[in-house]
């Protein structure tokens, strides 16, 4: 397939560019390097020195012999998105190319006005694009399982069945995010329902959970490749820092009583979901929602999971309890399902146990489930 990845310089897009190449899809990667900015603003790093895009696609060139086309520019600039997805014709385009941290979204004013104009005028060029310029391509566009909160029922793929006053519909499930970052998905969420209906566009809605990990196959391949690994505490997610931690003897950092569950994959999870995804592509005037990821923990049980590892490699780790610093819930009810996306494409969690290629009948591999 002809594929673009929006936002393809980042952490999952990265790895999800490679893995497509490798598998023999057309790539092309459009990022504007913005992250790389918000690094300097911060002064935070990858703790895995990344090269730059220009070296990392020579470099899997050398190796591969594959090329990956590069198109530098922002997509809230429409001239620029809407020139690339004419000139290119995609048969699909994963849209990573958002700002991702609910910290950096609730600094302030401006970062929170920053984020949402980013990420909502960002997917509305890609719907406007698509409809000018390729109305049959699928839309891949990663949302988050944030935009659901943390309801007291269990948490449907997308929609649910409401019966009221007698009459029944199936309706987008309740929307309850807890930052201006995660409230700028349901944004998106909700104008790709809309384009679908209005245009007949073809939409996948991939609500994921967050994402561990460093390594996939591919980037494993040679050093120049490496992907970033964040661990400070605006861009790091949650297990990512806890690995951190644990390796250079500091407390794991579980904020409040840390009953906040959440859903979790790994890197090479993800990269295999948007495989799937594309290789599924909805129908048209279509806009489906899966909800990606493997398991869920709390971030106690995480810590406690961390800790457990690192005594294994003769570390010592304490877990600290500091304030919470963000507005959630620290106890709740959590029970998200996440089955279509397993039953549409085989298979399992750790690429260790599973077949190197689809095998139609495998199922994600969890401990202690499958
Ligand atoms: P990332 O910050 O590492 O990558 C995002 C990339 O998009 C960066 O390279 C950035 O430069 C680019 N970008 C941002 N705005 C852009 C713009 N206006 N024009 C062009 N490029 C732009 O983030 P990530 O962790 O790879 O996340 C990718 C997507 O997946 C995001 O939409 C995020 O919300 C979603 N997601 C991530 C996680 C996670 O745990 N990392 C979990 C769930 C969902
Ligand atoms: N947390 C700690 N200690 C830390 C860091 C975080 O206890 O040192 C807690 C947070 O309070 C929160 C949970 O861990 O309850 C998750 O925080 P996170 O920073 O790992 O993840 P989050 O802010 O939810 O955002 C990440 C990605 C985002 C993605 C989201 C998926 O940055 O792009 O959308 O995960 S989800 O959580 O399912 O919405």
């Amino acid at each position: 397939m002809r594929i673009i990845v929006l936002g393809g310089d980042g952490y999952c897009g990265w790895a999800t560019a490679l893995y497509l190449s490798r598998k023999g899809h057309s790539i092309a990667i459009v990022d504007n390097f913005v992250r790389r900015q918000w690094d300097h603003e911060l002064g935070a790093q990858t703790l895995t020195p990344i090269r730059p895009l220009s070296e990392r696609v020579r470099a899997w060139h050398k190796l591969t012999g594959k090329t990956i086309d590069t198109f530098v520019g922002d997509v809230q600039d429409y001239d620029f998105l809407s020139s690339v997805i004419e000139e290119y014709e995609p048969e699909a385009v994963i849209h990573f190319a958002e700002q991702r941290s609910a910290p950096y979204s609730m600094i302030d004013r401006k970062h929170a006005v920053f984020t949402q104009v980013n990420n909502v005028v960002g997917t509305l060029n890609l719907l406007f694009a698509l409809a000018e310029f390729q109305p049959a391509c699928h839309l891949i566009k990663l949302g988050t399982m944030g935009e659901y909160g943390t309801p007291n029922i269990d948490i449907e793929e997308g929609y649910i069945t409401v019966e009221h006053n007698g009459r029944k519909d199936l309706l987008p499930f309740p929307k309850q995010p807890g930052s201006f970052y995660h409230l700028s998905k349901v944004h998106d969420s909700h104008n790709m329902m809309f384009a679908c209906k209005a245009w007949g566009l073809r939409a996948t809605d991939l609500n994921q959970g967050i994402v561990y990990g460093t390594l996939t196959e591919e980037v494993a391949l040679d050093e120049a490749l490496i992907n970033r690994f964040d661990y400070d505490e605006i861009f790091g997610t949650v297990l990512n820092r806890f690995c951190a931690q644990a390796a250079i003897g500091h407390p794991l950092t579980v904020y409040g009583a840390g009953g906040q569950t959440r859903g979790f994959l790994d890197i090479r999870d993800t990269v295999r979901c948007i495989e799937i995804a594309c290789l599924n592509p909805a129908g048209r005037g279509e806009c489906r929602v899966y909800n990606q990821f493997t398991e869920q923990f709390s971030v106690l049980q995480l810590a406690q999971l961390t800790a457990a590892a690192a005594k294994h490699l003769g570390l010592k780790v304490e877990i600290d309890h500091l304030p919470d610093p963000r507005v959630e819930a620290e106890e709740h009810y959590y029970n998200a399902k996440h089955s279509k996306l397993i039953d549409m494409g085989p298979g399992a969690a750790s690429p260790f146990q599973r077949p190197h290629r689809f095998t139609p009948g495998h199922r994600f591999a969890i401990p202690g489930k499958n």
